[in-house]
């Protein structure tokens, strides 16, 4: 630990003024409970003041959430501190040198989702402003998801470039990375262990001082910066190689016949003293802002550190493998739809096809790289008509996303279920036979909500996700 840093930390004391830039849905509700805390006097939220996002400003110093959806607790919490006047949101990023601490909760979304290349600009854009104002004393905090090795390398040089200070010798830099999931932010916050990396002792130090008083049932995980990102980027990748492995699993049981579940089942039964299966469900594939993208943050991490890496060496990761076992699934349902169609001498060419599910996660309205999406265009591409239902998702780019279900079905050759939707449990054969007009029809459950023998009793051409059991069964 440098003396020089902790003595200047020494002389400013404890930390008693916030910043929080990036009024989201990261920022705000940690604003507001930084606010919350007796340790801390006042926190500016620091909002550019543009065309798309500005209006944010004014709602946020009435006390009111600019969050879409249900956020328990955060309106009540907002107001409180805006009323006790320990909260305060400006477009005015020179009052960052008003605080003692400043933590960035910039979104880093893709540039486009094919080239996987994340979007910097707008942290950056942050990370400079900081600069600007930056003081002696301060602590700087990442918040985002970023590529392993940001804080200690892009972060520190921009920041040192604007303010002629030091990181970990003139001023702390760390990252604490959120956890949250819209629809419960605060709780998260609060109750999520806390992983926080300095770029140094002193750095790790003083970010626990600052998220310290915000955990209720939550601990602090200290360790350095770069785990810290390393940590973020990893849990999201193991999750996405969990579901990869019931996936590839999957098309083994429908390939042999038999039912993935009762496999599921029966791995899931191994149960005792240090044995753990973190055996997930498998799928029409993997969508969200989350799992998609923070496996190629830890391949970019890895590929820059320009570390001694002797696997993989010309060749996929495990992780990347596990990418690309998940997004084959939206292809195996096209697969599974053409196999179908075939069984009763049809063609995806000139078919209709009723895509029931366009959100990325079950009753939800987030339709954020939405398997759906690479389902329904290879359908178009082979020559399909194709109709969206969600009951949640109101609108997307260029898809027309119908609120009438039975519009939907009506007349359709293939009724194909991506996400699982509690209404779409409750499907019913009979009724959506009378729907489709069709002697056969082709019916592919990509979320295991649908009973085969009732589909299949019905005259439906019945195929679903690893259920090798019933995917040859005789057609009615
Ligand atoms: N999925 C499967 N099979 C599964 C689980 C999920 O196919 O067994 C699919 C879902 O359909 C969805 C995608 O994977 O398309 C992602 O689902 P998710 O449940 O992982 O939801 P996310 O993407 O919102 O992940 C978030 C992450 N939380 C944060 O980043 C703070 C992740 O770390 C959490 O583990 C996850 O929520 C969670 O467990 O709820």
């Amino acid at each position: 630990m440098t003396n020089k840093l902790s003595s200047i930390l020494e002389k400013r004391g404890p930390i008693k003024k916030i910043g929080v830039l990036g009024m989201g849905y990261v920022g705000i509700p940690a604003a507001a409970l930084f606010a919350d805390s007796e340790k801390f006097d006042l926190v500016l939220g620091f909002q550019r003041d543009s065309p798309s996002s500005g209006y944010k400003i004014e709602m946020l110093n009435k006390g009111d959430s600019p969050l879409k959806g249900e956020e328990p607790g955060l309106e009540d919490l907002l107001r409180k501190v805006v009323d006790a006047n320990k909260f305060e949101c400006t477009p005015d990023f020179s009052r960052i040198s008003e605080v003692d601490a400043v933590a960035l909760a910039i979104q880093t979304p893709f540039l486009d989702p094919a080239s996987l290349q994340p979007d910097f600009s707008a942290l950056i854009e942050g990370i400079r402003n900081v600069g600007k104002y930056l003081k002696e004393g301060m602590l700087v905090v990442l918040e985002s998801t970023i590529t392993p090795g940001t804080t200690d390398t892009l972060a520190r040089q921009i920041l040192e470039e604007e303010s002629g200070l030091k990181a970990g010798e003139d001023f702390a830099l760390a990252h604490a990375p959120e956890r949250v999931m819209v629809g419960r932010l605060l709780k998260n916050i609060q109750e999520h262990d806390r992983i926080v990396g300095g770029i140094d002792d002193n750095s790790t130090k003083r970010a626990v001082e600052l998220y310290s008083p915000v955990l209720t049932k939550g601990q602090i995980i200290p360790m350095t910066a770069t785990a810290a990102e390393v940590t973020k980027t990893a849990e999201n990748t193991f999750r996405d190689l969990q579901i990869a492995a019931i996936n590839q699993l999957a098309l083994y049981c429908e390939a042999m016949g038999i039912n993935v579940y009762d496999v599921r089942a029966g791995i899931d039964s191994l149960k005792g003293e240090g044995i753990t299966r973190a055996v997930l469900y498998p799928g029409a594939g993997v969508g969200g802002h989350c799992l998609t993208k923070d496996t190629y943050h830890l391949e970019r991490g890895v590929t820059t550190s320009n570390g001694d890496l002797d696997y993989p060496e010309n060749t996929d990761s495990l992780f990347v493998l596990a990418r690309k076992v998940n997004d084959f699934m939206p292809d195996h349902m096209y697969y599974l739809t053409r196999e179908a169609l075939k069984r009763i001498g049809k063609d995806v060419r000139g078919s209709k096809v009723a895509i029931l599910g366009w959100a990325f996660i079950n009753d939800s309205d987030d339709a954020r790289n939405p398997p759906s999406e690479p389902y329904r265009n290879l359908l178009i591409e082979n020559g399909a008509e194709v109709m969206v239902h969600d009951p949640h998702v109101l609108n997307y780019p260029e898809v027309e996303i119908m609120k009438n279900i039975d519009e939907v079905i009506e007349n359709a050759d293939v009724v194909a279920v991506l996400t699982g939707h509690s209404d779409y449990f409750k499907l019913d054969p009979a009724y959506l036979r009378s729907l489709t007009e069709k002697k056969n029809t082709v019916i592919v459950d990509g979320r295991n909500v649908l009973d085969p023998d009732a589909f299949i009793g019905n005259g439906f051409v019945y195929k679903g996700i690893g259920r090798g059991d019933k995917n040859k069964h005789p057609i009615i």
